[in-house]
């Protein structure tokens, strides 16, 4: 297991890599280059640049989050073969730079979404939350308006004004789409994909859709155990993998996120990890609460054990935090300040030394 850090990039993230750096046991991040659209090549000197900067300052850059998969992949429409090809020369190029592994999703038009973006909890932290309610009665162009205000500093990854403009005529797309479709339509990229990832030896690691419910009427694939089988089944190459993000499959009230590690993790499917802690507040409603198995509904140290126990070997984050200690929409993307993060990623290497001890 390789501890590391999202880092949203230069000029894209308020946190320092010399304060990741300092994290104990941190030893690397992952990033993106968040300005580049799906769809496009990533220019050669752009990946240089950014591995330049990650490794001058002390951190090692094996995972890139993420790759984005244009729509119309997704939709299976004729001008797909073209993205197809730039994502492979995207992948190509990121191999000569020693990336190893490829986090992504299939998620149709949104990527995650919340109903809180800065929820304040009793302890005066706040944090991200998701209320069904409010989510099923909002329209997908007020959501989007209510993130562009509440995070001022940046553009949430996903939810880039520029796109949501055009957001009804996405959702549009998909009318009539039907879960077979989308199936094959993943299918056709997987195989297109992975022979090149074998050779260039990246490990693609899909991610949950996040949350695993449906959304303004869209087909939401990869939100359980059975449609995680069906992905891989695909293409069944081992370089066709998974993100386990715990607290995406987790939001799914009794998911078995240990018995998944166990499963996928001995098949070899697990390439990279998200690991955090969420609170139910009833069946549907959740907030992301700090990693400690007492402040959430999730058991982190039965999803650490079972981590260990498949010899998991990749590369593992905390993922959201709260924001605490007076960090501001200035010091951190929502979800992504600092400290909490900082605190889970030690909390989870003390569960691993415990463990293996
Ligand atoms: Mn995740």
């Amino acid at each position: 297991m390789k501890m590391t850090f999202r880092w949203f990039g230069e000029g894209q993230d308020p946190i320092s890599l010399k304060n990741i750096r300092q994290i104990p046991g941190v030893t690397g991040v992952v990033s993106s280059l968040l300005d580049i659209p799906a769809g496009e090549a990533w220019p050669e000197e752009r990946i240089k640049s950014m591995k330049d900067t990650i490794t001058d300052a002390g951190l090692d850059i094996h995972v890139i989050e993420s790759v984005n998969i244009h729509e119309d992949i997704k939709l299976g429409a004729p001008s797909r073969d073209e993205k197809i090809t730039n994502y492979i020369l995207t992948m190509e190029r990121l191999s000569k730079y020693g990336i190893k592994c490829i986090c992504y999703n299939m998620m149709p038009v949104i990527d995650w979404a919340r109903s809180h973006l800065y929820y304040d909890l009793p302890d005066g932290s706040n944090t991200m939350r998701y209320e069904a309610n409010f989510i099923n009665n909002i329209s997908p162009e007020a959501l989007a308006e209510r993130y562009a205000k509440e995070s001022e500093t940046y553009e949430m990854p996903g939810w880039e004004p520029e796109r949501m403009k055009k957001i009804n005529e996405a959702l549009r797309a998909y009318e009539g789409m039907t879960t077979e479709t989308f199936y094959t339509n993943m299918k056709y990229f997987l195989d297109a994909i992975i022979p090149h990832a074998e050779k260039l030896d990246i490990k693609m690691a899909v991610h949950p859709d996040d949350p695993p419910l449906p959304i303004f009427g869209l087909p939401k694939l990869i939100i359980s155990r059975e449609n995680i089988c069906r992905y891989l089944a695909l293409n069944p190459s081992q370089y066709n993998g998974l993100t386990l993000c715990t607290g995406s499959l987790g939001a799914k009230k009794g998911a078995d996120i240990p018995a998944m590690i166990r499963e996928f993790g001995a098949e070899g499917r697990i390439h990279f990890a998200h690991v955090r802690n969420l609170k139910f507040e009833n069946d549907t409603d959740f907030y992301e609460s700090a990693h400690l198995s007492s402040m959430g509904s999730l058991n982190m140290y039965d999803i650490m054990k079972a981590f260990y126990d498949v010899k998991f070997d990749g590369w593992i984050r905390p993922d959201h935090g709260r924001m605490i200690w007076d960090e501001t929409t200035q010091k951190g993307r929502p979800g992504y300040g600092l400290y909490d993060r900082a605190i889970g990623a030690n909390y989870l290497l003390g569960l691993w030394e415990a463990i293996k001890a």
